[in-house]
């Protein structure tokens, strides 16, 4: 079995925040197959979530979504994720839900429907400052679906523009996080396509402005771990959405469709120092679980990128500098992959057990009863799903 005494405090600084919305029901264009139990209102979420941590100890953090997770009191929000051994994160803005918003939000010709979008994040600031909450994410549904459908100069400016007037109401110890995507749901062109454009975009704003890069959002093929070394690189990267994808935007369980992908963007956040209390770059995960139970999901995804995490952490870099320094290419492609091919997972269980959590979280979590818990109590109501 691996030792992972060398990196043992290393592990202990990982944080993965979640998504509230991983917790309601979700699914294609096609089809949202409901499962029973699952959380009626923002408190149920957060209680669910509690159960990631609490089996995992990696998840102590629920990132919040606006207006999803409207609730009369934060305060009382707040209190219910204490009182679960949790805390509220990341809130993320959503203008992509309107029919205003049906050529554009923050970057609308009409002044009004602009307005409206920039009033939208104020709301979310002022959330954060009730939760006491770090990050405003945002990710902009604007764009075109044809070609000369609207002039993409003159969106940029106004992009800019309508960022910093958010930009303008972030507080001295928040941020504003600037995701990218390059497609979806405009199909031509989307305003904040890539990690260049935002980039470009939070780089006018200031130093609390910084990007989100969603390991979803690229074209297949592209070096995802060239893009985090570059913007570790240039101190902006902020955050990381992690899932998994096949094909397009799918949010599956972060690691399941590439694990060597996984690892070699974690090789490059720890050599970049974005790793834990190194740095300032945010781990969340950004999934929904269509046909998979939705706690178990969660739980396997966190324990999925501690896993590589612990993999990352075990590359010799010595040896691999001294094998890139003599130009040895395959001794240094043979030390990375050594890391890889290491099966850190008998040894992490000891690492949990040595620190009172389960060694088999996802074993503890079937046979605690919480899930069948649920089911019985949450009959009836209107239950919560990504986007309601
Ligand atoms: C839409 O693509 C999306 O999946 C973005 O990745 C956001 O982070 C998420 O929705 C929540 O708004
Ligand atoms: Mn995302
Ligand atoms: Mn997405």
């Amino acid at each position: 079995m691996v030792d992972l005494a060398p990196i043992s405090s290393r592990l202990a600084e990982q944080r993965i925040e979640l998504p509230s919305w991983a917790f309601g029901n979700s699914g294609t264009r096609f089809k949202v197959f409901a499962q029973p139990g699952v959380p009626r209102d923002p408190f149920e979420k957060i209680s669910d979530a509690a159960q990631v941590h609490k089996h995992t100890g990696l998840a102590p953090t629920v990132a919040l979504h606006i207006p999803w997770d409207k609730v009369d009191s934060y305060d009382d929000l707040a209190k219910h994720a204490e009182d679960n051994g949790v805390a509220l994160g990341t809130v993320n803005s959503n203008t992509f839900q309107d029919d205003d918003y049906k050529l554009g939000s923050v970057t609308h010709r009409d002044d009004r429907i602009r307005q409206k979008a920039i009033d939208h994040h104020f709301a979310c600031i002022d959330v954060m400052n009730q939760t006491g909450s770090r990050d405003l994410k945002i990710w902009l549904a604007d764009g075109t679906n044809y070609p000369g459908q609207d002039d993409m100069r003159g969106r940029q400016d106004r992009l800019h523009d309508s960022l910093s007037k958010i930009y303008e109401r972030i507080g001295e110890n928040q941020r504003l996080v600037l995701e990218y995507k390059f497609f979806e749901p405009a199909f031509y062109h989307t305003d904040v396509p890539d990690w260049g454009t935002s980039y470009a975009q939070v780089s006018a704003l200031g130093e609390r402005a910084v990007v989100c890069l969603d390991t979803g959002h690229h074209a297949p093929g592209t070096n995802i771990e060239f893009i985090v070394m570059q913007l570790l690189r240039l101190g902006k990267l902020g955050s990381f959405d992690f899932n998994s994808r096949f094909y397009a935007d799918d949010d599956l369980i972060v690691g399941a469709a590439d694990p060597f992908q996984l690892f070699r963007i974690l090789v490059e956040v720890v050599r970049g120092g974005g790793y834990g209390d190194d740095g300032d770059t945010a781990f969340m995960l950004d999934q929904c679980h269509n046909i998979e139970d939705k706690i178990p999901g969660q739980i396997r995804s966190v324990l999925n990128v501690q896993e590589m995490t612990a993999r990352a952490l075990l590359v010799d870099t010595a040896a691999l500098a001294t094998a890139q320094a003599a130009g040895d290419v395959l001794s240094a492609n043979g030390i990375l992959m050594d890391a890889f091919y290491t099966d850190v997972r008998p040894a992490l269980a000891e690492w949990r057990a040595a620190r009172g959590l389960p060694e088999d979280p996802m074993a503890a979590y079937a046979a605690s009863g919480y899930g069948a818990s649920i089911v019985a109590d949450r009959v009836g109501g209107n239950q919560a799903g990504w986007g309601a």
